[in-house]
């Protein structure tokens, strides 16, 4: 195979182009052709010099992540190799960036003599959301280049930052206005530099910016209490630290050979396993059965949002954040006018905690048009409905839509259980028609199920599935089911939880647990945070349909009967002090809950937190299974994608079907088989479970049946 690099000359400066798209990663062939241009260039007396620059879209999105599985990433030349042969060049090697510079791709710019970018350009360590910490010698090169204090910021949150930021740190030395003067300026610096007197300086020489930590060792510490909360149960940033403070209290040799030892435990470890199969599942997701890149799209340059309550008021500021102008229409004023409240309310809040210009919130509050005149909506790429949940004010509003909205308009609904195929039908043309179920809060939660309708087009699909990502979500399509699939898992879940309460635990117990395994937050504090009126009224709906043997705890009920709905009220499963979201156990709720035990004759026991974690995380695996038989998602590693985006799921876990598959299906088949026995009969083993765990197959082997 010819390796996919592209070896020109400018007078006597050496190009070299990565040429592997879509994003030149350093696959072995890529890193061969880098390698043997190099080495050519080197004994070529007519050389002086050269310039890596990337073809495409970017220069290069790192190593390859796919090779690591297989062995080939450790396999010569290795991108350590590569880098250190660049460094040690004694002609120059300068290093010209767009589009992106990510992992080893921004590691080996490290090791040039001189990096020029385009503004713009996303240069980072992204190795941590993977995991593993840079392990090329990121971690040496960097606060060696910018100061230990901008090195561990980029390097833990793993974000990239922008050239001009880049340049104002120090690790960019200078910006093109575009690809043709970045090369331009690129080899004229590399060739500046091969005439100058001195031979091309040595990034781990270069040791000033180390000084300051090494007086002042305890910021380390320091770092790592500060990063405590928001990277809990994470291995890879606390791993990153160390190799960063490696740097400064070793030699260079000695803290990348560290900085490598620390890289190979997280390559093989769980949490990185995990991570990586997140990252490919985000990718894998986004290939949708009948689509592909013939199929045609619309833009979207114009929304509208029907209803401005807690789920209309978060889309429409999506639309607004994204720069896309959205009309929000209210069944009558007073609505109107407090949705647009709530909206100002939460713009002003993120500008007080300093996240956006008072200047950026007013512009996006100016795409935000209220109107009480619903022949508006005329004139938008996509409606998204957003009113009641209930299926006759449905019908009404889409047939409405029928008449007024352009041929080519998306008609989506945002509701939550309803059927989108008895929606569709009351319009002349249900190809149109699709749902789209945000998160709440819908501004802020990442996830969108994109319902595809047994009449849903294709090119409808994908330009809704192209829209979510310009809203910055993640989009998962799921079939029509009653609650799709994210709700549909979450029912076992939290009627598990409480059923553990009735037998012996307590709320804290539980939540505690699940905190525990990575959850942002537990069961009972989630139905807190929620509004258990809003669960109620969902039960409403759901459980008159539900048999009498399938019971769920009634707790809740007697909760929303005391007018206990959750934070909203600063009762609920918890007490909340005013302005505070800390949940505090209530005397009153252990009283209701061991009364309710009684009631039913239940001996309360001693739960195990295994038992716990079981019985609340297998069911909604089971369930899993359910609906990846019936087809209603394409593949288990989209599920794991809705988990970790609609409820944090822990990532380092990758997803519930990946923990399922990690702990063993045969295990997970046992367990919930001893439930059913015990326990409730809708804990049945699913059938697809039971014939993966009897084959000693995984999610992921019937994913590629
Ligand atoms: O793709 C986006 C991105 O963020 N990529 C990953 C960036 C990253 O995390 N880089 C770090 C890699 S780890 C590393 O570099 C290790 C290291 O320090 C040293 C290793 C030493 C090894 C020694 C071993 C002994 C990006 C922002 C770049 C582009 O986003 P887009 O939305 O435009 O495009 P995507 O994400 O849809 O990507 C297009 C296709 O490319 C695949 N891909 C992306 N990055 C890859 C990669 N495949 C392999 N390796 C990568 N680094 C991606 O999966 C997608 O593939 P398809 O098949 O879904 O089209
Ligand atoms: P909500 O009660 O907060 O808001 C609904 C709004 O629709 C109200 O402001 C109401 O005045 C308005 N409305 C009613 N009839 C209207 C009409 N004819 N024209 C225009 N506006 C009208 O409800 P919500 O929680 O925002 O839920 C809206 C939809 O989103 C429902 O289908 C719900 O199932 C779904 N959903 C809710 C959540 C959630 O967590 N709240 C999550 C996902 C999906």
């Amino acid at each position: 195979m010819p390796h996919p690099v592209r070896f020109d000359r400018i007078e006597a400066v050496g190009v070299i182009t990565l040429d592997n798209p879509p994003v030149n990663a350093f696959s072995l062939s890529q890193r061969i052709g880098v390698s043997e241009a190099l080495t050519a260039g080197l004994q070529d007396p007519d050389i002086q010099a050269f310039v890596i620059c990337g073809s495409g879209r970017m220069f290069s999105a790192g190593a390859d992540i796919r090779e690591f599985d297989t062995g080939v990433a450790g396999e010569s030349p290795t991108l350590m190799d590569l880098i250190s042969l660049i460094e040690n060049s004694p002609k120059p090697v300068v290093c010209a960036l767009h589009g992106t510079a990510l992992g080893g791709g921004c590691e080996l710019s490290l090791a040039c003599h001189s990096r020029i970018a385009i503004p713009g350009t996303r240069i980072g360590l992204p190795e941590v959301t993977l995991g593993i910490v840079p392990g090329a010698g990121g971690t040496q090169r960097l606060p060696r280049l910018i100061g230990v204090l901008p090195a561990l910021d980029a390097i833990v949150s793993g974000k990239p930052m922008t050239a001009e930021k880049a340049h104002e740190l120090g690790l960019v030395d200078g910006l093109a206005d575009d690809s043709d003067d970045l090369l331009k300026i690129s080899v004229s610096i590399a060739h500046r530099l091969s005439i100058g007197p001195e031979p091309p300086k040595k990034t781990r020489d270069r040791d000033g910016h180390l000084l300051e930590a090494q007086n002042r060792p305890e910021l380390f510490d320091e770092f790592r209490s500060r990063i405590s909360r928001r990277a809990r149960g994470f291995e890879a940033p606390f791993a990153c630290i160390d190799c960063v403070e490696a740097a400064t209290t070793m030699s260079f040799e000695n803290g990348l050979a560290f900085e490598r030892e620390v890289f190979l435990r997280c390559r093989s470890s769980n949490q990185s396993l995990s991570q990586r199969h997140a990252f490919f599942a985000e990718r894998e997701a986004r290939k949708v059965s009948g689509l592909g890149p013939e199929t045609s799209q619309t833009d979207v340059r114009h929304a509208a949002v029907l209803g401005c309550g807690t789920m209309g008021t978060g889309i429409a500021m999506c639309f607004a954040n994204a720069g896309i102008p959205v009309i929000v229409t209210e069944s009558e004023q007073g609505m109107l006018d407090r949705g647009m409240k709530m909206i100002r309310k939460n713009y002003a809040s993120t500008v007080s905690k300093g996240r956006m210009t008072e200047e950026e919130a007013e512009a996006r509050l100016a795409l935000i048009e209220p109107t009480l005149e619903f022949e508006r909506v005329s004139a938008a790429d996509v409606v998204i409905e957003a009113v009641f949940e209930e299926m006759e004010l449905k019908k009404k509003i889409f047939t409405r839509l029928d008449g007024l909205c352009k041929a080519d308009a998306i008609l989506a609904t945002n509701t939550s259980s309803l059927d989108v195929n008895t929606i569709a039908a009351v319009t002349g043309r249900p190809e149109q028609v699709v749902g789209t179920h945000f998160f709440s809060p819908a501004n802020v939660m990442r996830l969108v199920e994109i319902v595809r309708g047994d009449h849903t087009s294709p090119e409808v699909l994908a330009t809704t599935l192209t829209l979510s990502k310009q809203l910055g979500k993640v989009g998962v399509v799921v079939g029509v089911c009653d609650s799709f699939a994210a709700n549909r898992m979450l029912y076992p879940y939290s009627r598990q939880a409480q059923f553990l309460i009735e037998e012996g635990a307590f709320p804290e117990q539980v939540d505690k647990v699940i905190y525990d395994f990575g959850f942002p937050m537990g069961p009972f504090a989630l139905s807190d945070l929620a509004g258990i009126d809003v669960g109620w009224r969902v039960r409403q709906h759901r459980e008159p349909s539900r048999p009498k043997h399938l019971r769920y705890s009634e707790i809740a009920d007697r909760l929303y009967e005391m007018g206990r709905y959750g934070q909203k009220t600063r009762k609920g499963w918890y007490n909340y002090e005013e302005g505070s979201r800390i949940p505090m156990p209530d005397p009153e709720v252990v009283d209701l809950v061991v009364r309710t035990s009684r009631e039913l004759k239940i001996d309360r026991r001693e739960i195990s937190d295994e038992e716990i974690l079981q019985r609340c995380i297998y069911p909604l695996i089971n369930e899993g299974a359910r609906i990846l038989e019936e087809g209603i998602v394409q593949r288990a590693s989209d599920l794991d994608i809705v988990w970790l985006y609609g409820f944090g799921f822990p990532r380092y876990r990758g997803g519930p079907m990946f923990y399922a598959d990690s702990v063993g299906l045969r295990h997970v088949y046992e367990v919930m088989q001893g439930f059913c026995e015990i326990h409730e009969d809708w804990l049945e083993p699913a059938p697809l479970l039971e014939r993966l765990a009897r084959e000693d197959k995984t999610f992921a082997e019937w994913d590629t049946e």
